[in-house]
């Protein structure tokens, strides 16, 4: 029985939450407001089906998803999707004046993450709970999520993204829920905002639960009255100051007090709330807390919870030492999402003895036990220290998780081959039975079936259900399609409309003018220097001077597009957002060149942007240097919405190059195993003076032919490649090295796109019946197996 049963349908009760929400008729209400009585139509579809699941999952074994970051993006036209409600909300929404698409449109993006990582939280999630898995989610309510990018003069500027500042419907702030933290210097209140976690076609709904730090007391008004006022005021904002924004840094590590904070902020909050659940439902005795519960980190972000259990254990729950590491180290799972060495997170101990002695006791003992253990082995004494938890006056967070955690895993195979050999070579020695892969995947519900609604319609009438959905391996079984023209005629057709909505699109939002009949070739992730942003936008202005100065004609119309932000004090990656700013001012407003070539940044890239971008691409760029690209998983969304990649043998696009066969995907440049060598004789004046067009692109940047408004950026990228300005090594991502190979391939493809459109779709098709292997429900079903030991639990 279903106790949502007994509710009115949602075409019933849209009007008055509308009339709630606005104070007019739904006739007046703006689109915003009637969005906020639509959304709460939908909470109260689902309010009993939420309540009976987190009594169903209390009962068993469950898994909590640790993250200090969740990318969800946006959510009513997600939930709908899963209810299998869009239609009711169409014709209800139309019937009161309004049309769904603008009302969709007043939602802000939920942007509590940077990029890949917040994003793989937020579709774990989905997939968790499509396929009944006991799965909760844990993180901050930042009140401003990543920053809005605005462009000034083609330099990126940040403002704050205020994206909940006249209220969010799709959290339920829980009272009764409360915790208390503990800091040396200020103790806090714990309110979790949980948020509702619909699935595809079940009627579990699963929960993200986000904490806010709030002061201890409503308002101190003694302090008030004892002329204390601003001390009391003070107080307030310093506690407030805690969820208040999102770091916007990605993979360069900053060791900010305020971010230790949030991260431990976070993780007490939910490990109390675990523990008093455990004690609710198996009682008081909490030597089987390990086996009802387990915990993934996403990456050392909460990796405080492995001493923080341990002091509450012990100092709450008066286990002694042994009993507590036992249960920590059958709780606590630990996936690496960088090898790059400057991400890992390290914090001065001095921080540590500021914020939380005991945390820093605890600390300090797991380095005494691990040091005698290591001893015990055999280690050597060079090696103990270099892997200790506790030493050069840093903590080091990822040590820790490796000697808690009773899995390890990379997200790609390459990657878990990389950090097995390398970032954590000597835990590999020890440990090897900790290290496993789970290679990243993407859910099908928001990236294909919600933002791809034409290509779905035809995968679903090929396979006479919709199946798919839930079970992306189904889409294999269409491959034949492929020798069918008619069909292939019907995915260039989808292809062709995608590209239209996304010219009509940029239009609205940029005022830019694109051709929907030309190439577009995408690259959107964070702006990196080792995703290599400015090896494309190389490419671009090598074009156009192909075109302009040496005549080449034959040039295949294309629309290049841009999405990314740079982190603020990234300077270097800022610049290449300016060079690529102003390679399309150049481009775009060149009478002959323009009518060619368009260059388009997406400004304030996000999740929505994503949506409208991915389903109309026709080429992925997937370009960061051998080795350095963990996963990725943009690549997985392209292929899934038939674009092809061209790209490098990293992340996962080595899996995808795998699923799909070479003949289906543009590969190019050196091999992780190759760079090595290729670097020892490496002279990237070498490549400047003898590779076709190098030369002239990387004088066009300093010798007044591009302006980066006097600020010295473009000679600092020239030099980066070239001398590394003489005091770091030049180009160590390897640039120049690859730009013929790319360029090469690239032309190619290009070419290949209109020499056979049949040929083409083929390809994409490809592409789109193998990406089952990509699904996020095929990752969620790995973890659940072999990390997590769960079962489905529906209710
Ligand atoms: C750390 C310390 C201080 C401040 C910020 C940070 C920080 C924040 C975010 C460090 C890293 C991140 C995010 C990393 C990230 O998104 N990594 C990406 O993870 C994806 C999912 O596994 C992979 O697909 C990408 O390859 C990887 O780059």
């Amino acid at each position: 029985m279903n106790a949502s049963e007994q509710l009115p349908a949602l075409d019933h009760t849209v009007a008055g939450h509308v009339r709630a929400a606005s104070g007019t008729s739904p006739k007046h209400a703006t689109a915003r407001k009637f969005w906020f009585g639509l959304s709460a139509s939908v909470m109260e579809q689902l309010a009993d089906r939420w309540e009976k699941t987190t009594q169903a999952y209390n009962a068993t074994r469950q898994q909590h998803y640790f993250s200090a970051e969740f990318l969800m993006g946006r959510a009513l036209l997600n939930n709908l999707t899963n209810l299998n409600l869009l239609e009711q909300a169409q014709s209800a929404t139309k019937a009161l004046g309004h049309e769904l698409s603008d009302v969709l449109e007043a939602e802000n993006d939920a942007a509590l993450g940077n990029g890949g990582l917040g994003r793989l939280a937020a579709c774990f999630l989905d997939s968790a709970v499509t396929q009944d898995y006991p799965v909760t989610g844990y993180g901050i309510l930042y009140r401003y999520g990543l920053f809005k990018q605005i462009f000034s003069e083609g330099f990126q500027t940040e403002e704050p993204d205020a994206w909940k500042e006249d209220g969010y419907p799709f959290v339920v702030r829980r009272e009764n829920q409360q915790r208390i933290v503990t800091f040396d210097d200020m103790t806090v209140r714990a309110t979790p905002y949980d948020m509702p976690i619909t699935g595809y076609g079940t009627d579990n709904v699963g929960t993200l639960r986000l904490w806010k730090a709030e002061p201890m007391e409503e308002f101190d008004y003694d302090a008030f009255n004892s002329q204390r006022f601003t001390d009391a005021i003070v107080e307030r904002e310093q506690v407030m100051d805690l969820c208040r924004v999102l770091y916007p840094n990605d993979t360069t590590y900053a060791g900010k007090v305020l971010r230790v904070r949030q991260q431990y902020f976070f993780c007490s909050a939910s490990l109390q709330a675990m523990i008093d659940n455990y004690i609710a439902h198996h009682g008081k005795d909490l030597s089987d807390f390990g086996k009802y519960n387990s915990i993934q980190l996403n990456d050392t972000h909460p990796v405080l919870a492995i001493p923080e259990l341990m002091r509450l254990l012990m100092d709450e729950h008066k286990l002694g030492w042994e009993e507590a590491w036992k249960i920590v180290n059958e709780t606590f799972a630990y996936t690496n999402h960088t090898v790059l060495a400057e991400a890992l997170e390290q914090w001065s101990c001095s921080i540590f003895q500021q914020l939380f002695h005991r945390i820093f006791e605890i600390v300090v003992e797991i380095d005494r036990r691990f040091r005698e253990e290591m001893r015990e082995r055999g280690v050597d004494e060079g090696q103990i220290e270099y892997m200790s938890p506790v030493h050069d006056g840093m903590v080091h967070m990822a040590w820790i998780a490796c000697y808690a955690a009773y899995s390890i895993n990379g997200v790609a195979a390459l990657h878990t081959e990389i950090i097995k050999a390398e970032t954590l070579k000597q835990w590999h020695g020890i440990w090897p039975e900790k290290f496993n892969n789970k290679t990243n995947g993407v859910t099908p519900r928001r990236w294909l079936k919600m933002c791809n609604p034409r290509l779905s319609d035809l995968l679903t009438r090929l396979s006479g259900s919709d199946a798919w959905v839930t079970d992306l391996d189904e889409l294999k079984k269409l491959r034949h399609f492929a020798e069918d023209e008619t069909v292939m005629q019907e995915l260039l057709d989808i292809k062709d409309a995608n590209k239209a909505d996304f010219a009509a699109w940029i239009k609205d939002r940029q005022g830019l003018e694109i051709d929907p009949t030309s190439i577009y070739d995408v690259q959107i992730k964070r702006l990196h220097e080792y995703k290599r942003q400015l090896m494309n936008a190389l490419y671009v202005l090598d074009l156009y001077f192909r075109i302009k100065e040496d005549g080449e004609h034959n040039i295949p119309k294309r629309t290049f597009i841009f999405g990314a932000k740079a982190a603020p004090g990234y300077v270097r990656a800022k610049a290449i957002i300016k060079l690529i700013n102003e390679i399309a001012n150049l481009v775009n407003n060149d009478p002959v060149v323009s009518k060619i070539l368009t260059v388009v940044f997406v400004e304030n890239y996000n999740v929505s942007p994503a949506e409208n971008i991915i389903p109309a691409a026709d080429v992925s760029e997937q370009i960061s240097t051998a080795g350095k690209e963990a996963s990725g998983t943009s690549n997985m969304k392209f292929m899934m919405n038939g674009a092809l990649t061209l790209g490098t043998l990293d992340g996962a696009n080595v899996e995808i190059l795998d699923s799909v066969g070479e003949e289906n995907a543009y590969i190019f440049g050196a091999k992780v195993e190759e760079l090595p060598a290729l670097r020892a004789h490496y002279n990237p004046h070498h490549q400047y003076e003898t590779v076709p067009g190098l030369k002239r692109v990387l004088d066009a940047l300093v010798d007044g032919r591009l302006h980066d408004n006097y600020s010295g950026m473009f000679h600092d990228l020239r030099s980066s490649l070239l001398d590394g300005g003489g005091w770091e090594t030049p180009d160590v991502y390897y640039v120049l090295g690859d730009f013929a190979a790319y360029r090469e391939t690239r032309d190619k493809m290009a070419k290949d796109f209109y020499a056979d459109r049949l040929h083409w779709a083929r390809m994409c098709w490809v592409n789109i019946c193998e990406s089952g292997r990509f699904s996020s429900d095929r990752t969620i079903g790995d973890y659940a197996r072999e990390v997590w030991k769960l079962e489905p639990t529906k209710i």
